[in-house]
């Protein structure tokens, strides 16, 4: 065993050593050496001139690790710094060969395989996972035929119609520049100050205040590839395409209290769970599907398919399901594969392509550029996590970090070397290379944004009132959160002028809230539609929400006095239905049961609040009862399970905890009968909400 191949010694000043058993005579894998592949004799010690002395400038030991580790960090991303990923890989369901060529999607049942990135925007790398944020949603797939990253989020549109303004949106939305606060979050002037100066982001506005902000786990979110892009066949024929990816763990947020407080319980939320879920064997799945049309059909819509702040409903246009992707590896290392992963929608292969949608343009530059500065290197490509898993040959040479070593004197073409016995190196291909779809649609060059791009507000008018009642009380309660932090008043009347653009009666909603007198609508650019409402926008109530514990966790809280019979049958039905039974109890060690047995738990409870839980289970005594009543930590548990929707299950005994913790019981407190509890924990209750905070 490897890990057994030391020994333990105390040196001089009684400090631990562990020192390779072999002396370091072999170069195994236990000896410990510099990067020049020198053995360390001492991990522990500079070399001194004597024991209490200076250290001598020749310690090249020293010199190395120190050094190694002040350059250890890398810039992290301007957007989208906060992220986890994991690796897995695509499965197509049939060969789209009629509408693409691309090599990925030609066979039925094949695997592509890939590494998907989810993140946050606006926080930096070290910034809690459950902020009210647009989450990023990234994949790229290592096909036979090059990288295609598709670059996307976990909300259809976006902020902007026009990349050139994607520095002042960032700039407003990040820390303001002369106090550097506040961190990860949209509620403050510079935000709302540019987003209402800003109507096209009305649409987008509506979802970043909407419950997909604040997603349960990345596990639960959809992802969509935001702009219009084109399949194109192997005639050369384009159709459009929209990228859409279904959670099959289907789609849940959380309770804005409730991300507020995990954000303090477990900044590592999403990342955790996702974690774990792969390390458990549980591995997440999204269908991807595409929205596919031809111009006549986009010439049909009332809205620009090139504006990136429109969606086409799949009431309109339905989304064809394409494959499914799995997660099922975690990366070795986070630095090497998280944080070095270059992604660029400007990576597309022969058969994927672009439109001229002004944002997407934008971006097929800034991606290519930003990771230059980020990775320090033009060969940033071969990095293991970015190289491509199909050869690459090409004469690009050279440049900081070359790692590549290329043989032979062929680094230009055309060249005649090969005419002379020399290796002469690779050639261009017009059958299988990349070639870009012909129709620019192009006219004078302009500075002007299109006619078409002028309706700000209909598709905003669209989601909110596509949303469950439950969803719209959490949108406009969202704004008013928002807008409370405002502290320029203009800035909050006209984010409420554009409101009543939107639906009149969201912005009264909106404005009682603030305690303020309503504005007049600001002037919209183009008249304001009713198109119809979308239910597939909808988490609440809507297709995708699942009433299910599978994939969610439980937390089953236990003290001392717990009965096994209880609890056991309780933990093996919440198990047995694919959840996470998590005992909690006020001691990690255990508690002990009723039948004098010591329990060991998973948990301490003031270390796990229940905001980490789906649902809870208190399955205590009438003893262990009287004992945590006394204590705050499991009347908080009890009270912010309830206050965030979810399920509690409750022997008679826990009555007192439930009474003390403002409990009123309904539908969703229900007893420890396994099957009764597992059919109740699968959703979460939101007629209770009204009930439990004024919402606007
Ligand atoms: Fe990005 N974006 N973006 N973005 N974006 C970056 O690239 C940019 C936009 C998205 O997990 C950066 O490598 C511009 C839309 C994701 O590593 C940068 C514009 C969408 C990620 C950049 C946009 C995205 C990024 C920063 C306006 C959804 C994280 C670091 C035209 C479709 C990828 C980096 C990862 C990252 C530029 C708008 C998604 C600076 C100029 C719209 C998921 O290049």
């Amino acid at each position: 065993m490897a890990g057994m191949e030391y020994e333990s010694e105390r040196g001089a000043g009684g400090e631990l050593h562990q020192r390779d058993r072999d002396g370091g005579a072999s170069a195994d894998e236990g000896r410990l050496t510099t990067n020049q592949g020198i053995g360390v004799s001492d991990n522990q010690n500079q070399l001194k001139v004597g024991a209490r002395g200076p250290v001598a400038l020749e310690d090249f030991v020293l010199r190395e690790k120190i050094f190694h580790f002040d350059h250890e960090r890398i810039p992290e991303r301007i957007v989208h710094a906060r992220g986890s990923a994991a690796h897995g890989f695509f499965e197509n369901y049939e060969s789209l060969s009629d509408i693409t060529r691309a090599d990925l999607f030609q066979r039925a049942g094949e695997r592509t395989p890939l590494f998907a990135r989810f993140s946050t925007v606006a926080g930096g790398a070290g910034s809690v996972d459950t902020p009210r944020d647009v989450r990023g949603f990234a994949v790229k797939f290592y096909t036979r035929e090059g990288n295609w990253d598709l670059v996307g989020n976990n909300i259809p549109v976006f902020f902007i119609q026009d990349a050139i303004k994607f520095p002042d949106l960032i700039h407003s939305v990040k820390m303001e520049a002369d106090r550097g606060f506040p961190q990860a979050a949209s509620a403050h002037d510079t935000f709302w100050d540019f987003i209402g100066l800003m109507p096209e982001s009305t649409h987008m506005i509506m979802w970043a205040m909407s419950d997909r902000a604040i997603p349960r786990s990345f596990r639960t979110m959809e992802g969509f590839g935001v702009h219009t892009f084109r399949f194109v066949n192997a005639d050369g024929k384009s159709t459009f395409v929209k990228f859409h990816w279904k959670p099959r763990q289907g789609l849940a947020s959380t309770v804005w209290d409730e991300a507020v407080k995990l954000a303090g319980a477990d900044p590592d939320f999403q990342r955790r769970d996702l974690y774990e879920a792969i390390s458990r064997g549980d591995f997440p799945e999204w269908e991807l599907g595409i929205q596919a049309f031809d111009q006549k059909f986009a010439e049909s819509l009332p809205y620009d398919v090139l504006d990136a702040t429109k969606l086409i409903p799949e009431e309109v246009l339905p989304v064809r399901p394409i494959g499914r992707m799995t997660l099922d590896r975690w990366p070795d290392n986070f630095f090497a594969e998280t944080e070095q992963a270059a992604f660029c929608p400007g990576n597309v292969v022969p058969g994927v392509d672009f439109t001229n949608d002004p944002l997407l343009q934008g971006r097929l530059f800034s991606y290519l550029d930003t990771q230059k500065s980020r990775l320090g290197t033009a060969n940033f490509h071969q990095l293991p996590i970015n190289a491509p898993k199909c050869p690459v040959m090409n004469f690009q040479r050279d440049g900081q970090m070359q790692m590549t070593t290329p043989k032979g004197r062929a680094s230009y073409e055309p060249n005649s070397l090969a005419e002379h016995g020399e290796p002469g190196g690779p050639r261009e291909c017009p059958a299988t290379g990349f070639r870009t779809f012909p129709s620019a649609e192009t006219g004078d060059k302009l500075r002007v944004r299109p006619e078409s791009f002028a309706d700000h507000y209909s598709q905003a008018r669209l989601f909110f009132r596509s949303l469950d009642p439950a969803e719209q009380a959490h949108l406009a309660s969202a704004v008013v959160f928002e807008l409370s932090k405002v502290t320029i008043e203009a800035i909050r009347l006209r984010a409420l002028a554009n409101l009543v653009n939107v639906d009149a009666a969201l912005a009264r909603r909106v404005a009682d809230g603030l305690n303020m007198a309503c504005p007049e609508a600001s002037e919209a650019a183009a008249p304001v539609l009713d198109l119809d409402p979308s239910p597939a926008l909808r988490i609440i109530r809507g297709p995708l929400a699942f009433d299910t514990i599978r994939g969610r966790s439980v937390g089953v809280l236990i003290a001392d006095g717990s009965e096994a019979g209880v609890m056991d049958p309780l933990v093996a039905a919440i198990r047995k239905a694919g959840a996470r039974a998590v005992i909690v109890s006020p001691k990690v060690g255990g508690a002990k049961l009723a039948d004098g047995s010591i329990r060991k738990a998973d948990a301490q409870l003031a270390g796990s609040p229940s905001v980490v839980f789906d649902a809870v289970a208190l399955a205590i005594s009438a003893k262990g009862c009287e004992l945590l009543t006394k204590e705050a930590a499991a009347v908080q548990f009890v009270m912010d399970a309830f206050g965030h929707l979810k399920t509690i299950g409750a022997s008679d005994d826990a009555k007192p905890l439930l009474k003390k913790a403002g409990v009123e019981p309904d539908e969703g407190v229900v007893g420890l009968d396994p099957e009764a509890f597992v059919k109740a924990a699968g959703r979460r209750w939101w007629d209770r909400e009204p009930k439990l905070r004024m919402l606007a």
